[in-house]
């Protein structure tokens, strides 16, 4: 058999065995996380030959939710809710955890200290820590950032700091949606407080976080990977982040302005 026939049997394999996971799944009525669980034994068990590396159980450890899932319907659904939360970040988590395990040092660090100082990261883990410990900060960001039903528009220095830089609400809102739609691929939109203390817009691709380039501060920061809507709203990323907005806790917000301004 030729190489591509063999691939091509293989591939018809995988995805015979994925589905009969899948259908079993279904038909049981199992949460969802048990038949993610599935899917992934499926997926390691016929791609990796070797098991899978023991994962620390710390330093870095992921929070529950302070909602339910369910508690941002209609504008961010359960089902993306669990597995952005359960699967994604706390994979961030697990491999923050094994990029620290052999240096004592980095264990003693806050996640944002290490991002912040990641040229004081041994190389050989540089990269692991950039994009898992970045990971893990933006998301515990992002879910103490929404809430369901909190306050709806930004008020105190923050709503005056926003009329100033751009005129008003609206006018941020719009400027976060276009760094977030303008964003190749995957990545964040921010709206920070920069060097200068002046309040702009950014976006950045991967889990990088504006903190890894001196001494922004940030206000809010929304996730534009595909994972964070594509359940929902498909490839309809606009609709996505104008939905988004529904669920700022702008009490949040406004506190980490007021941070941001005590220095
Ligand atoms: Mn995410």
């Amino acid at each position: 058999m030729s190489q591509i026939m063999q691939r091509l049997a293989t591939r018809r394999r995988v995805a015979g065995g994925l589905t009969a996971v899948a259908t079993t799944a279904l038909a049981q009525g199992r949460p969802l996380v048990d038949r993610v669980a599935a899917y992934d034994r499926v997926t390691v068990s016929r791609f990796q030959s070797t098991p899978v590396d023991t994962v620390p159980a710390g330093p870095f450890t992921l929070d529950p939710l302070p909602y339910d899932y369910a508690a941002l319907e209609p504008h961010i659904d359960a089902m993306t809710m669990e597995i952005h939360h359960g699967k994604h970040h706390q994979a961030y988590v697990d491999n923050l955890n094994k990029a620290v395990a052999e240096y004592p040092e980095l264990q003693e660090m806050a996640a944002e200290d290490l991002i912040r100082n990641l040229d004081a990261v041994p190389e050989d883990v540089r990269t692991a820590v950039r994009n898992n410990g970045g990971g893990h900060v933006n998301h515990t960001m992002f879910w103490e950032l929404m809430t369901p039903g909190g306050s709806s528009e930004p008020t105190g220095a923050l709503a005056d700091a926003i009329a100033a830089e751009f005129g008003d609400v609206a006018a941020m809102k719009e400027a976060v949606e276009t760094a977030g739609l303008g964003q190749f691929g995957s990545g964040w939109a921010w709206l920070i407080v920069d060097v200068d203390g002046s309040l702009v817009v950014t976006k950045t691709p991967n889990q990088d976080n504006p903190m890894m380039e001196g001494e922004a501060r940030i206000i809010l920061g929304v996730d534009v990977w595909e994972h964070a809507y594509y359940l929902n709203y498909q490839n309809r990323r606009k609709d996505y982040l104008v939905a988004w907005w529904n669920t700022v806790n702008w009490d949040i917000a406004n506190e980490r302005y007021e941070q941001a301004l005590a220095g």
